[in-house]
């Protein structure tokens, strides 16, 4: 477990970001973070200020290690979903979101600067999964973008 502080997690809610392999959730979780480093692959979970979770998309994709996302998520409050806006693969562990059913679940169209982009499809396949609350369709090219999702994150 890789550990790090960082200061804008102090004004954030808890969050874990999953979601299957180069999704861009280290992309997103550093822009939300304000870390500058290029996201490298995600080999492990790796904690800001103990609640604040980036997962390894390998957690979502393999059967055998969907109980370490189980496990991972039970202290956070904000499950994130990250599907990318040019593909319309389901590959949802089944019934994932609806473990802890006292959570809030969003969703986050990523990439959606790509030429493929259809996020009406992505977004319908996120209603299938049951993500009843805010999808946000989100580039790390478009700040604006990010910051709609910070804001709806920040605890004020
Ligand atoms: N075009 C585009 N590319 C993006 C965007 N976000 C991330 N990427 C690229 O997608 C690739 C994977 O991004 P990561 O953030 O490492 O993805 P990840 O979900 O953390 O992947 P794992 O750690 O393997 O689970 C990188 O080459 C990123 O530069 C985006 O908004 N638009
Ligand atoms: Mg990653």
């Amino acid at each position: 477990m890789q550990v790090d502080d960082n200061i804008m997690t102090d004004k954030l809610t808890n969050f874990i970001l999953i979601g299957g392999v180069g999704v861009g959730k280290t992309s997103l979780f550093n822009m939300l973070l304000g870390i500058e480093d290029e996201a490298l692959k995600t080999q492990a979970l790796v904690y800001h200020n103990e609640k604040t979770v980036d997962t390894p998309g390998e957690y979502f994709d393999s059967p055998r290690l969907y109980s370490a996302i189980i496990q991972t998520m039970s202290d956070i409050d904000t499950i994130i979903y990250v599907h990318p806006s040019n593909s319309i693969e389901r590959k949802l562990p089944h019934g994932l979101f609806q473990i802890y059913n006292s959570k809030r679940l969003v969703g986050v169209i990523s990439k959606i600067d790509l030429p493929d982009a259809d996020t009406n499809a992505v977004e319908e396949i996120m209603r299938d999964y049951g993500i009843e609350g805010e999808i946000f369709k989100v580039s790390i090219y478009s700040e604006s973008s990010i910051d709609k999702l910070r804001e709806f994150l920040s605890k004020e």
